[in-house]
């Protein structure tokens, strides 16, 4: 018997009170995820079970119980707060999938501070654009990735320390660095958790939009109870279950369900800190015998291009359940995984501004390939007309609107009350989706309604692309678009034009690639460059996205009435 039992009995008199109630949380209560994802586990007598199996390059393994994980968290925490951390300080996590990113997260909670976990392949604009904004004090890292800090440092006063969480000891420190070790801290055994309340904050994570900077956006402690109770009902946790979220901390789905969806229900999860191969995930599997498995579609279609014959030369026997994030899952691929795991996977939907599942298949439900299912319940969902009113015909498209009364739902954009306030209408929370709803109230992903770019599930905007490439020499002006990509699903294209005196060849274009890789990221970095004489331009001078896009899905091009054509 799954969890949910039965979807259409759930959201007939549903209650978030169902998630307070297991949790054991009532209104005005302290609330604290640190507490609850370890302390509290080891309080319903499973201390010694394995909370995390680790598995590093070269298959390097670790392995932590919940009492390792609540004395490391204890420890982590101490050590912050003895650097003069206080409750609601930033402390950025900017490591790989390493335990002491998890454990440090945690670690970060319990002193009431927030946590500001950003992807470690982030080059030194974006990583300082995410800490200015936030005005970070502390950063957390690894000797691999502390060189971009150093790079930055100068243009960050507040930021008042730089913690190394894996030095050798050779290279000397800098300013304001200093090495802190797990394994030699003295373990924190009695530890006084900071009383955070349900509307105290816990979490920064930062998104991409179409224009500006980048969106910081806040949750706060509250969200355990949607982040527990979906992780429990839509990824069916169960008490013996080995679970695994190939999603990376630095992005929602990864500390959602990677890590306080599960670990607040007391499940052992493992962690693969590799890069990927269909090869090598198939056999952490089998090793590990994993049995719940969450992941993203871009993932699934590569596992799809490594074939089926792979499949069968791995137990895969242990799975029993398997769901998907992040971008549109199409039908080919949830039928494939019917035929090659003996179970589809299960679409679900969410934003880093949810912070927890809207839109999901259940088990149990009916399995539409190509739908990404319906409302979780206590989730009021609709498409919406011109007039953000919901349209009760069946298979129109529209915006997407969520009623925003859910727990996890994001709060603020951080320093950014304006840019918040746009995402309402109506009532209505607008994700910047368009989808349909068919007679059955299944929702089917339409698109964007922006230009922001999905590639392989990571949100890049291409105006921050855009204001990178003109720091290049070469560069005399920019435009970033989607374009389409088989396994990806769009990847970053860009068309510049160049200054005088450089020569638009392929070096050049493998020099500026390179350049916003570092600047940026590798998912940020165009796969293609194309050197045009001018760039389309509206007679304002705005330059045209829309018809340089149109160009690469093979699209109408529409309504070029506003195009400068001197
Ligand atoms: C989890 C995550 C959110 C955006 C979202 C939408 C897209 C997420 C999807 C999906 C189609 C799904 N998205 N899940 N599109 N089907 N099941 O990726 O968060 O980085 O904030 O991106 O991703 O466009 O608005 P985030």
């Amino acid at each position: 018997m799954s969890n949910i039992g039965s979807y259409d009995e759930r959201i007939k008199d549903f209650s978030w009170k169902i998630a307070e109630e297991e949790l054991g949380y009532k209104e005005g209560d302290v609330i604290n995820i640190g507490w609850y994802c370890s302390d509290r586990i080891c309080d319903q007598g499973k201390a010694d079970k394995l909370a995390l199996i680790w598995e590093g390059l070269g298959g390097v393994e670790k392995r932590y119980t919940f009492n390792d994980v609540r004395l490391a968290s204890n420890t982590i925490g101490d050590h912050l707060r003895k650097l003069g951390v206080k409750n609601e300080d930033r402390v950025c996590l900017f490591m790989d999938k390493i335990p002491e990113l998890y454990l440090s997260f945690l670690g970060v909670l319990k002193i009431g501070a927030i946590a500001q976990p950003l992807f470690s392949a982030f080059g030194d604009e974006s990583l300082h654009v995410r800490l200015d904004n936030a005005q970070t004090k502390v950063i957390m890292t690894q000797r691999k990735h502390v060189g971009k800090v150093r790079r930055i440092l100068e243009q960050m006063p507040y930021l008042t320390h730089i913690i190394i969480v894996d030095h050798d000891g050779k290279k000397p420190l800098k300013e304001r660095e200093s090495v802190f070790s797990l394994e030699t801290a003295e373990k924190i055994e009695k530890f006084e958790i900071f009383p955070t309340k349900a509307e105290s904050p816990s979490l920064l994570h930062y998104t991409s939009g179409t224009t500006g900077q980048p969106k910081g956006v806040k949750h706060v402690h509250y969200s355990l109870i949607s982040q527990y109770l979906t992780a429990k009902w839509v990824l069916d946790l169960q008490d013996d279950d080995i679970y695994w979220c190939t999603a990376d901390p630095g992005w929602v789905t990864g500390t959602s369900y990677g890590i306080i969806g599960p670990w607040s229900q007391g499940i052992t999860q493992c962690v693969l800190d590799t890069g990927f191969s269909a090869e090598s995930w198939y056999k952490f599997i089998a090793k590990n015998k994993v049995s719940m498995w969450y992941s993203a579609p871009t993932a699934i279609r590569s596992l799809m291009k490594a074939g089926d014959a792979l499949v069968k030369e791995h137990d895969l026997s242990s799975l029993r359940h398997i769901a998907s994030v992040g971008e549109p899952l199409n039908a080919e691929a949830v039928i494939w995984s019917e035929r090659v795991y003996g179970m589809p996977f299960y679409d679900t939907y969410l934003q880093t501004e949810t912070g927890s599942m809207m839109l999901t298949n259940y088990p149990g439900m009916k399995v539409k390939p190509g739908s990404m299912g319906k409302p979780f319940p206590g989730i009021t969902a609709a498409v919406l007309d011109d007039n953000f009113e919901p349209i009760t015909e069946p298979s129109k498209s529209g915006l997407i609107g969520f009623r925003p009364d859910w727990p996890s739902m994001m709060r603020e954009y951080w320093r950014n009350e304006e840019t918040f306030k746009k995402k309402f209408a109506n009532g209505w929370y607008l994700p910047g989706d368009k989808s349909t709803i068919d007679k059955d109230g299944y929702y089917w992903f339409v698109g964007r309604d922006d230009d922001v770019i999905n590639t392989g599930g990571h949100l890049v905007s291409p105006f921050e692309v855009e204001s990178a490439l003109l720091e290049h020499e070469a560069v005399a002006e920019s435009a970033v678009v989607a374009k389409p990509d088989q396994v990806n699903m769009e990847v970053v294209k860009a068309f510049v034009t160049l200054n005088p005196g450089f020569i638009a060849d392929d070096d050049l274009e493998l020099k500026i690639m390179n350049f916003i890789r570092k600047k940026l990221s590798p998912l940020a970095m165009p796969q293609e460059i194309e050197y045009m004489e001018k760039l389309p331009k509206t007679r304002s001078g705005k330059i045209m996205r829309r018809m340089l896009r149109a160009k690469e899905w093979g699209e109408e091009i529409g309504d070029t009435s506003t195009l400068d054509d001197e």
